[in-house]
């Protein structure tokens, strides 16, 4: 059969399908998003570059590798919030969080609610508004399980069509979000785990058996994200698609520990960021910075969407595009324990601001003091087993700066910021966060209503509580202390 035979088969097929939907204009969708490239996102949690192609070698991860291979490779991608809620709440709008009052994690979850400025859109409903079936589900779509969101914001959930591509209109091309599991499924179970003993840990974290045991669960979950990642091409491919789709692979925020998840070393907010798609050269690494909401933009220029004037991410495939000399990135409030942290990564400098130099780095938090890395930490502290690198994160106060230079220090051990040599750097640094903070209106800086503090705070123990069983009912009271402490810290100007 020729090629025209083909098209026309195919064609009538899709109108005979349009018709039978009920749609009085069948061939109209098709024709104009015939060549539409559809665009996938896979969204994976709490991961840092742990992958063959950004220099991991204690685990092979051959598919995401070769992702890279046949597309476009971000050395130095960053998220603008290293924990779920505020940075998927800025990945779906391309917006910082710290911009649409989105920054407090796991806020506006209860009768106390957070509306999106009125010109701010989803990326899914202008996606949809073009043409685009949109979907946002796990891996596993035959749960029918609507995908992770945590998004901070009231949003229309019919942005999102249905949790899987396969339910799209024939020729009706796709958005579709893919969440992993990722970092969050440590485990022993993958088809070659890597011995604990083979672990390179860095080095602010101790040589430790759980500590070790724990890393290792994290590669084997590395290993299990590339597994799935496999899957889902393969699915593209078995479907004909892949060649006209746009994928988008990234992690949420770095791995979850102690100096990862919720802090703004590069162990937090460094990702992955790898795009493969019909218009981009293979093979391309790409050394400058870009941020987690310049997918948003990305995503909508390879679909021919106008980019919203408003938006602040940008497209960084777009000709023209200038690139960033800086990026920031922001931590405030945890679940329960309130913080503000801001950062100004150069290439070679981090700058990082910590508005509660008075309190800890480690503040008490459940949901991290629960996990027993962070347990055996806390125990070796207390044993004086951990060197002066280790002993970092436990410093009782913070200094008001830090400032590493990424070049010398990698692992970001050694603050600069009261050294005479870079004092021009410092100032230059504060000057650009200073206009950062002003210029984008940083929401963080207006302290939280007690009003909203409290209403989150009574579904997230309330929450907890019915979980049932008695180590929930004694977390939950363990949550009501620290929020006990958090209030009293306030009142003492802490
Ligand atoms: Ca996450």
């Amino acid at each position: 059969m020729s090629g025209i035979c083909n098209r026309r088969e195919f064609l009538k097929r899709c109108s005979i399908g349009m018709a039978a939907l009920g749609l009085s204009q069948p061939g109209k969708i098709f024709a104009k998003n015939r060549n539409k490239p559809n665009i996938v996102w896979i969204i994976v949690e709490d991961m840092s570059c742990h992958f063959g192609c950004y220099g991991e070698t204690s685990i092979r991860t051959p598919n995401i590798d070769q992702l890279a291979a046949e597309g476009v490779k971000f050395d130095k991608a960053f998220i603008t919030a290293p924990v779920c809620s505020p940075c998927r709440s800025a990945l779906i709008t391309g917006m910082y969080q710290t911009s649409i009052g989105a920054h407090q994690h796991r806020s506006g979850w209860g009768t106390e609610k957070i509306h999106l400025p009125t010109k701010i859109r989803l990326v899914p409903a202008m996606f949809q508004e073009a043409g685009y079936y949109t979907c946002n589900g796990f891996i596993d779509n035959r749960k029918k399980r609507p995908g992770k969101t945590d998004y901070n914001f009231e949003y229309d959930k019919a942005v999102y069509d249905g949790t899987d591509w396969a339910d799209r209109k024939p020729g009706q091309p796709f958005f579709a979000q893919i969440q992993l599991a990722g970092g969050k499924g440590r485990t022993k179970n993958t088809p070659e785990p890597i011995d604990p003993t083979e672990v390179k840990l860095p080095p602010y974290y101790p040589d430790d058996p759980v500590i070790r045991d724990d890393w290792a669960q994290y590669l084997n979950a590395v290993m299990n994200t590339d597994i799935q990642v496999g899957q889902i091409v393969q699915r593209l491919k078995d479907e004909g698609i892949y060649d006209n789709t746009s994928i988008f692979f990234l992690t949420d925020h770095g791995i979850s520990h102690a100096r990862g998840k919720q802090f703004l070393y590069d162990e937090g907010i460094h990702v992955p960021l790898i795009v493969r798609g019909p218009s981009l050269k293979a093979g391309t690494v790409r050394e400058d910075l870009v941020i987690h909401i310049d997918m948003a933009a990305t995503s909508l220029a390879l679909a021919g969407i106008t980019i919203p004037e408003w938006m602040e991410g940008k497209d960084i495939l777009a000709k023209d595009y200038q690139q960033r000399d800086h990026i920031v990135s922001a931590r405030d409030r945890c679940d329960e324990t309130v913080d503000r942290i801001r950062c100004v990564r150069t290439d070679r400098y981090k700058y990082i601001c910590n508005f509660y130099p008075k309190r800890p780095y480690l503040q008490p938090c459940a949901y991290k003091d629960k996990k027993e890395i962070l347990k055996t930490l806390r125990r070796l502290h207390k044993e004086g087993k951990l060197n002066r690198d280790q002993e970092l994160i436990f410093a009782e106060r913070r200094p008001k700066e830090e400032l590493y230079d990424l070049q010398k220090d990698p692992w970001e051990l050694h603050n600069l910021a009261g050294d005479d040599s870079h004092r021009r750097i410092l100032s230059n640094m504060r000057k650009i966060l200073d206009q950062w903070i002003r210029e984008t209106n940083d929401q963080g800086q207006y302290r939280e209503s007690k009003a909203m503090y409290d209403s989150d705070m009574k579904v997230y123990v309330d929450g907890i509580r019915k979980r049932g069983g008695e180590e929930w009912i004694e977390h939950a009271k363990l949550i009501e202390r620290n929020i006990a402490l958090m209030k009293k810290w306030q009142a003492e100007g802490r």
